[in-house]
């Protein structure tokens, strides 16, 4: 009998945005993130007369149901293994709320293939496989802070753990101000931004961005932190609106809310924003600010809804 896999979201602090290898989803940069405990998929995979997929408890086709087969048959080709298969998979992420929940989906989705076949797999070999899925979900596999590391081929493109317990009192709020799909894929988005004259700035500043992050992570510190995941967040939008064809990932109330952090950092609430590949902005503060922020947000904007996360577990299988 087959388990349901759970795994987590993460938010990146020094982000991947660039593929070298479109198929295997090899990236151009290390990355390193933060595993969250608040939004989790659970995917179980079982046996079945065709391939079928459940999201929610709703029948999946189309384009989504598309990239979840040809995965699966990308990973029974991996390991010598047949049959016809059926997902459920249950999301606890809010949709598009600028959370990648690919992240958490394709990392369960691994851990569960795994468990079905009974393949015995180290969590490097997962995070290979979770990588083929969606590159971020390669960090998922772990908790805490994680590093994926870029690599240059299957073998050597896959994250570790940096710190998967960590003390450091780091707090994340999503900030959910457009609830809209996103138009344009991070797949599209990272291809587009090659063509911005600083797309290999943003390559050759990697290594020094890393190195700094992780200093931060060991010497816990918020400040440095924050800031460095600002920087990079913002170096990454940069380069949309610095493409040939320009394009953005902002709306109005996302500069509305960056302009709130820097506001609230004036006022000495120490905070910092992040922002994925959507409009809607992560707020990286201390336990102790996080009410004070949210209720700063909450009288700031007409509807917000904003979600506060912590550090999350690596994947496991439920019992
Ligand atoms: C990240 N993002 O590091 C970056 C920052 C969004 C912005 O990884 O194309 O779904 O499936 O490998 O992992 C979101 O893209 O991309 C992402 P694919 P993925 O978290």
């Amino acid at each position: 009998m087959s388990k349901t896999a759970r795994a987590h979201t993460n938010i990146a602090l020094i982000k991947y945005w660039g593929k070298k290898d479109a198929k295997l989803r090899l990236p151009l940069m290390s990355s390193l993130s933060m595993t969250l405990d608040a939004f989790y998929s659970d995917t179980k995979i079982s046996d079945s007369e065709e391939m079928a997929f459940k999201l929610n408890g709703q029948t999946v086709s189309g384009p989504a149901a598309d990239r979840v087969f040809s995965y699966l048959r990308a990973m029974q080709d991996r390991f010598g293994v047949k049959g016809e298969l059926a997902v459920e998979s249950i999301n606890q992420v809010p949709t598009a709320a600028g959370l990648a929940s690919s992240s958490s989906a394709f990392a369960a989705m691994a851990a569960a293939f795994a468990d079905h076949y009974q393949l015995d797999l180290d969590r490097r070999e997962l995070s290979r496989m979770a990588r083929m899925g969606s590159g971020s979900a390669s960090r998922s596999v772990f908790g805490g802070f994680s590093v994926w590391q870029k690599g240059d081929s299957d073998e050597t493109s896959y994250a570790y753990p940096l710190d998967e317990k960590p003390e450091m009192d780091l707090r994340l709020l999503a900030v959910e101000i457009n609830d809209q799909q996103k138009k344009i894929s991070s797949t599209k988005g990272m291809e587009m931004s090659k063509s911005s004259p600083f797309y290999q700035l943003w390559l050759d500043r990697n290594d020094e961005e890393l190195a700094e992050m992780e200093d931060a992570v060991k010497r816990g510190d918020f400040t440095k932190l924050g800031s460095l995941a600002e920087l990079n967040a913002s170096e990454m939008h940069a380069l949309t609106f610095t493409a040939r064809p320009g394009f953005s990932y902002f709306e109005p109330n996302t500069i509305k809310a960056i302009k709130l952090v820097q506001d609230l950092r004036q006022q000495g609430l120490e905070c910092y924003y992040t922002i994925d590949a959507g409009p809607n902005v992560k707020v990286l503060c201390q336990r102790k600010n996080s009410k004070d922020i949210v209720n700063s947000f909450e009288s700031s904007f007409d509807r917000v809804k904003i979600i506060e996360a912590g550090f999350g577990p690596g994947v496991t299988l439920l019992d």
